[in-house]
């Protein structure tokens, strides 16, 4: 297995200030920043999946993303990927340069997910997610969670490649937050990666900034979650993630490789 790959999140939504929103220049500026701090790749998004977060009609977010990812590919070449449940915005966003479609919903939003990501033939991001984004908080109920979201992650990547994906374009993400309990079910969750990890595909974890750190550590806000986001990625690479989505680059990629080179040094 190679070094894990750190993918930095670039978020073209007007209503996110620190990762890149408000303008499509602002976002590449941010995509440049994050390039330039060691990404080994971008996850463009133009819709925020938080609870409570409007949804955008679909011309709009074409209109938010593609932009993004041309400038980005015109100047760098950093594999892209798109974050997005609608295939819709998948197939503008790999036309115009992006390699993997990271979607939320495993291709289960439209009826035509799983037969587009086949015929896109780009990398695809397969997450779990209880719900629906605007509910998955209000009362995620498991009775075994890695269990289920292991079963759920193997479920659909046999769906995938039935559908035509090839498998090994295929990737596996527990969907960290994604109609989970901040502490029941997420903690959990990443303590059990090796079995999701055991499936056979790579593995993505995001768990930047995320709520469950502060359910932890006293109600911090996103700004200061960096130690947590760490940590928590770094239970990733041990279990042996293959990437890690984040907001923080530079820190990120120093944890990750030294971490990488303490274990290389194992006698
Ligand atoms: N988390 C968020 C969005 N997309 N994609 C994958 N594959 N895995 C994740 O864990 C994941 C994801 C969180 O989204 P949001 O709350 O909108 O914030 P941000 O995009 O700033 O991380």
């Amino acid at each position: 297995m190679g070094p894990v790959r750190v993918i930095g999140v670039v978020n073209a939504t007007p209503d996110s200030f620190s990762d890149g929103g408000r303008s499509p220049e602002a976002a590449v500026a941010h995509a440049r920043r994050l390039i330039a701090e060691g990404a080994d790749m971008i996850d463009v998004g133009g819709e925020s999946t938080r609870p409570g977060a409007t949804a955008v009609p679909v011309d709009e977010e074409i209109a938010r993303v593609v932009p993004v990812i041309r400038a980005i590919r015109a100047e760098s070449p950093v594999p892209i990927s798109i974050d997005t449940m609608k295939p819709k915005v998948a197939r503008a966003a790999v036309a115009a340069g992006a390699a993997m479609w990271n979607d939320v919903t495993a291709l289960r939003h439209a009826p035509e997910s799983l037969a587009a990501a086949a015929e896109l033939g780009c990398e695809v991001v397969l997450m779990h997610m209880q719900g629906e984004p605007a509910t998955m908080q209000a009362e995620p109920v498991y009775a075994d969670v890695v269990a289920e979201v292991t079963d759920f992650l193997a479920a659909r990547a046999q769906a995938a490649i039935a559908a035509g994906v090839a498998r090994e374009r295929i990737w596996l993400d527990p969907g960290v937050g994604f109609g989970k309990h901040m502490i029941r079910h997420n903690l959990p969750l990443i303590a059990g990666l090796e079995r999701i990890v055991a499936l056979g595909f790579p593995v993505l974890l995001g768990v930047s900034r995320k709520r469950f750190i502060a359910a932890v550590d006293r109600e911090a806000p996103p700004d200061q979650r960096l130690g947590g986001s760490i940590a928590a990625a770094l239970m990733g690479v041990a279990a042996g993630v293959a990437a890690v989505r984040v907001h923080d680059v530079r820190e990120t990629v120093q944890a990750v490789r030294v971490w990488e080179a303490i274990a290389a040094a194992r006698t």
